[in-house]
């Protein structure tokens, strides 16, 4: 599938074609109204890989056209649910057909490793379509019991035209968290990509039109935060904005919805999420559980397990094993099979995240190994731990984004559950232990969207997810994010001569 040449090992070395760079709207691939471009770059070397064309304000205008007039005349909103469901049923076997190129796509692009992303992210792409395109024909309304002399009944409609901004981490697993279900529901869409990477997208919107899904349903406007991004959420024909990204830029989007038309937002916003050890673990498999909750995709996930605090009876054992797993990691080329971690997908998170290592040891941390780049091309960052983490510290209240692991010691359960809370945000937490009421407790007691028993970092597109706090509101994934895309409108009428 790619132009890029094959090691014996199965690995890309070079870049895979790119063969998508324009805006999708309204079926077609065409250049931005302004004929400007952007750049989009390779983390591995910082190098721009391709130019594409940048969209505005005008741009997302004609988007919203396109989709307006689909949601309005054409049949995609009013095609039975399983019609639908063929549709995206369809959609998920090309992506699976796809996967090396796509997987190829995101791992240049966003420095992901090729070889988990295939089995991972473009997996999960494809299974959240079947899910959600198993329940497009189960979407109904309820039979209300009024007051005597009422019949009533809910309809749920798709609520409209969709606006979906989403980030660099994922650009797969985002892009069909939030299209899965707003497609299910009949919804018609524009998504931007975040402009860090683009590619994986247009891919997308091309295997869309294979599939059939009519012109307009679904647009891709590539474009800036600011501008496009702006442009969706204060437009006063988008009907709803779905957001994952920054708590800083979902306050934006919300004040942009609220002075505009109103429109409902859902964000899933950043988290500081904290991971329980307690006394009684197996110590190897918290190890792993710890060091894969932080590291996964270079710390760049939401979710990750940025705050683990053990408790102090086998608190230096792991520590231990903790540091000989960042040593053991091997940085590098995310093509290559025998590196687990890649570069950080661009260069201002690259110099975020050195910063708040800096951070760190400035306020006192004691850094346990890491702290460096890796090499003197590329955004690649060494698996960072730092110690003696106290909860006032910048590195343990801020969202780094990146391989940076808070160690922290506790004593008592109590102290754990309030440390645990002692954050702004709210999105994930987890808990080892072999006692079971401890974990059902703590489960309780913390604030947070989803919480991991003796796991980590395990998404199923069946659990619904989103935050508490300022990790933002409103749920993705499971039949709960139907609702995100579905308005419900009552019917009552009266019934005469009835003795009920
Ligand atoms: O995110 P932004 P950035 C956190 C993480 C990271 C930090 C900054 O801590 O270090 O955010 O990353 C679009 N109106 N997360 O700056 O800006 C933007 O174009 C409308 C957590 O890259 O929030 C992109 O498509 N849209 C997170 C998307 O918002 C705007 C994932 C996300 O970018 C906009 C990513 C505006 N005014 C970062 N400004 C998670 N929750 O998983 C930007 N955008």
């Amino acid at each position: 599938h790619c132009d890029g040449d094959f090691n014996p090992t199965g690995s890309f070395l070079k870049i895979p074609a790119i063969k998508f760079t324009k805006l999708f709207i309204n079926g077609e691939f065409v250049d931005s109204i302004s004929g400007k471009t952007f750049d989009t770059f390779d983390p591995r070397t910082g190098e721009v890989i391709a130019k594409l064309s940048l969209g505005d304000a005008e741009d997302v205008d004609l988007a919203v056209k396109a989709a307006r007039h689909a949601f309005d005349h054409d049949p995609w909103p009013r095609m039975s649910g399983s019609e639908r469901g063929m549709i995206m049923m369809k959609f998920a076997d090309l992506i699976q057909e796809n996967a090396e190129e796509i997987a190829a796509l995101d791992a240049v692009n966003g420095g992901k490793l090729f070889t988990l992303c295939k089995v991972i992210d473009i997996a999960a792409a494809s299974r959240t379509l079947r899910y959600y395109a198993g329940a497009a024909d189960k979407i109904h309304g309820t039979v209300l019991k009024l007051s005597k002399g009422l019949q009533g009944y809910t309809l749920k409609e798709p609520i409209g035209v969709v606006g979906s901004i989403i980030p660099w981490n994922f650009p797969t697993a985002m892009f069909f968290m939030k299209t899965g279900p707003a497609l299910a529901t009949g919804c018609t869409i524009i998504l931007k990509p975040a402009e860090q990477t683009p590619l994986s997208a247009l891919y997308y919107a091309q295997l869309a039109k294979m599939t059939g899904v009519p012109d307009g349903v679904l647009n891709v406007v590539n474009g800036y935060g600011c501008t496009t991004g702006d442009a969706i959420s204060s437009h006063m024909d988008i009907d709803k904005v779905t957001f994952t990204g920054s708590t800083k830029v979902g306050r934006k989007i919300m004040m942009a919805a609220a002075a505009s038309n109103l429109k409902p937002v859902s964000l899933e916003l950043g988290g500081k999420s904290p991971l329980l050890i307690f006394d009684d673990a197996d110590i190897d498999q918290a190890a792993d559980v710890a060091f894969s909750g932080m590291f996964f995709n270079k710390g760049e996930i939401c979710v990750a397990s940025s705050r683990v605090f053990v408790q102090e009876g086998i608190y230096e054992k792991l520590e231990k094993k903790l540091v000989e797993k960042a040593k053991a990691t091997v940085v590098g080329d995310p093509f290559d099979p025998k590196v687990h971690q890649g570069p950080q997908t661009n260069k201002m998170q690259f110099e975020k995240i050195l910063s708040y290592i800096e951070k760190g040891k400035t306020e006192g941390a004691t850094l346990l190994v890491g702290g460096n780049r890796v090499g003197q091309k590329g955004y690649y960052i060494e698996p960072t731990i730092f110690a003696d983490v106290k909860d006032n510290m910048t590195i343990a209240k801020e969202e780094i984004f990146g391989p940076v692991l808070c160690l922290m010691k506790f004593k008592t359960l109590e102290e754990a559950i309030k440390r645990a809370n002692i954050t702004t945000y709210g999105l994930a937490a987890g808990i080892i232990t072999k006692n079971l009421n401890v974990a059902n407790s703590v489960s309780r007691s913390i604030r947070v969207g989803i919480i991991w028993i003796n796991c980590y970092t395990v998404f199923d597109v069946g659990c619904p997810f989103g935050g508490y706090k300022m990790s933002g509101f409103g749920r993705d994934f499971g039949l709960e994010a139907l609702d995100q895309y579905l308005q419900i409108k009552s019917v009552v009428t009266p019934v005469l001569n009835s003795p009920w």
